[in-house]
C-alpha cells in the first residue's frame, strides 16, 4: 500500500492534526508525519516532495497556518496528489490559512478541506489510496454505514414532536 504524509508548518500546528493520525491509524494506512516551512525550511519541503514519489507516498497532506503557502509549494514540487489543512493559527480563525490554500493559481491543484479538518483530511487520502486498493475501500464504506446507522440511533432518540 502507498504511504500517507502529514507535513505540518510548525510544531505547533500538530494538536489540530491528531484527528488525521487517528483516522489513518484506524484505517490501517501507512503514515509519516513531518514538520517542514515553505518560509523558514523550503528547501526541506521542496526535497521531501520532489522525492516523496520514489519514497512510496501516495498522497500528502500538508497543514499550516497564517500566510498558508506550505500545501501549494509542495503541489508545486509534486504530481502527487496534495491535501491542504489551513489551520487557525492566528486572530483570524483561520480564514488566512483558507484562503492562501484553496486560491491556488490554475495548473498546481490543491484540494483543500476545512479550517482545522484534519480527520476529513486523512479521510480523502484514504479515499485517494482506495482506488487501487479494494480492502481499504471496503473498510471506507463499512465506516460510512456506521455513521449512518448512528445518525439513524440519534433520530430515534431525539425525534419527536416540539
Ligand atoms: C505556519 O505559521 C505554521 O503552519 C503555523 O500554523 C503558523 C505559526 O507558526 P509558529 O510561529 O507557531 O511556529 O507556518
Amino acid at each position: 500500500m502507498k504511504k500517507a504524509a502529514i507535513i505540518m508548518g510548525s510544531k505547533n500546528d500538530l494538536p489540530k492534526l491528531t484527528g488525521a493520525i487517528d483516522t489513518f491509524k484506524k484505517f490501517d494506512v501507512p503514515c509519516e508525519v513531518h514538520v517542514f516551512s515553505a518560509h523558514r525550511t523550503p528547501e526541506a519541503a521542496a526535497t521531501f516532495s520532489r522525492t516523496a514519489r520514489e519514497n512510496g507516498f501516495g498522497v500528502l497532506i500538508a497543514a499550516a497556518g497564517k500566510a498558508a503557502h506550505l500545501a501549494g509549494s509542495i503541489a508545486a514540487n509534486t504530481t502527487l496528489p496534495v491535501i491542504g489543512i489551513p489551520v487557525d493559527a492566528s486572530g483570524l480563525g483561520g480564514l488566512d490559512a483558507l484562503l492562501s490554500t484553496v486560491q491556488m493559481p490554475s495548473g498546481i491543484p490543491v484540494a483543500c478541506v476545512g479550517i482545522d479538518s484534519s480527520t476529513n483530511a486523512a479521510l480523502l487520502a484514504c479515499e485517494i489510496i482506495a482506488v487501487s486498493d479494494d480492502a481499504l475501500a471496503k473498510k471506507l464504506a463499512d465506516k460510512r454505514a456506521a455513521d449512518s446507522a448512528a445518525v439513524l440511533e440519534a433520530d430515534k432518540e431525539i425525534s419527536g414532536n416540539c
